[in-house]
């Protein structure tokens, strides 16, 4: 077995391990068909993939996984990682930064009873983001209660994980996954864009607390991980409603980025997120032209932008 078979991240219409030594860490879930799958490290996103009924993108791994509940939490581990999933089921007299701040408090707690005590992606699927206007869109709320989370447990700027922050069609609920690891995220920033955490004023109380990018590493692999990378140079979005010219800058910010995490190839694993789904075929064309990554290697998905003129946000992995 190579290098890079031991963490394979696999998209597809089932979950089928690749080999019989390998264990499922997390499968995502897009899509909301009915299906008979069951595994305690699925994870429904609420996403729905374009043109499929259901999409699943598996991280298998050639370790023993062990599973178990934290609370209202599940937790997937192995020797190098540990996967938490919080399903939410926010209701509707629920504040949304409380709630948030508590949903943080709760996962680290999950996290320090692992071995994996350092977080290197953070996933949050977010109903309803952009609901809500000025500091009251929920996903400005969402941020002050990560934020607060974080200072209560001393995590700073330069501490935080990679990350994605994406609606979904439901009104309301947040679903948080996160990896954890025992070996350090090593992070790096875009030179194009503005660290998020220093973002001005003008986007919320709190600025986002994410990293643009980093790697995790240990003896059988290197897994190179991206936030959500959309049209925002600086701090301001670029190309406002404009997806054609979205995706050739969100491209950029990628290939900056990967100059220092060199995840950009073909055989990376991205997660495409789409405000309006038919711009599904515009960006599959450019991304087979430009990186060709054809729909092996892309989830399209419906989800909404945390910043209401941004159309596209790409999300990706690559393990070395
Ligand atoms: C941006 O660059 C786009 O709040 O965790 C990307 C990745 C974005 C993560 C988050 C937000 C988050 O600001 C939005």
């Amino acid at each position: 077995m190579g290098r890079n078979d031991h963490l394979q991240v696999v998209l597809g219409n089932s979950v089928s391990p690749p080999s019989e030594k390998h264990n499922l860490l997390v499968a995502f879930r897009f899509g909301s068909a009915a299906t008979n799958q069951t595994h305690p490290a699925i994870v429904d996103t609420c996403l729905e993939a374009v043109e499929h009924d259901n999409l699943y993108e598996c991280w298998w791994i050639a370790e023993p996984v062990t599973y178990r509940t934290h609370g209202r939490m599940r937790i997937a581990e192995c020797a190098n990682y540990a996967v938490i999933i919080q399903d939410n089921a926010e209701q509707a007299t629920d504040d949304l930064v409380s709630l948030t701040r508590q949903a943080y408090v709760d996962l680290m707690l999950a996290i320090q009873s692992t071995d994996h005590h350092r977080m290197a992606k953070v996933w949050n699927y977010l109903g309803g983001i952009n609901e809500g206007d000025g500091d009251q869109e929920r996903y400005r709320r969402f941020s002050v209660g990560r934020a607060a989370a974080f200072s209560e447990f001393g995590i700073s700027d330069d501490e935080a994980p990679t990350g994605t922050g994406v609606g979904t069609s439901r009104e309301r609920g947040l679903t948080i996954i996160a990896l954890a690891s025992k070996h350090p995220l090593v992070r790096a920033e875009n030179p194009r864009q503005l660290s998020a955490f220093r973002y001005p004023r003008q986007y919320g109380p709190s600025s986002p607390k994410f990293a643009r990018g980093g790697s995790v590493s240990n003896d059988n692999h290197d897994l190179y991980l991206l936030s959500g990378t959309a049209a925002i140079v600086g701090h301001k979005s670029v190309h406002p409603y404009d997806v054609n010219s979205q995706v050739d800058e969100t491209f950029r910010n990628l290939a900056a980025l990967s100059e220092s995490v060199s995840v950009l190839d073909k055989n990376s694993v991205l997660r495409v997120y789409l405000r309006n789904p038919a711009d599904i075929t515009i960006v599959a064309s450019k991304l087979e032209s430009e990186l060709g990554l054809g729909s092996d290697r892309v989830a399209f998905l419906h989800g909404n932008i945390c910043r209401r003129e941004l159309m596209i946000e790409i999300d990706g992995v690559r393990v070395k």
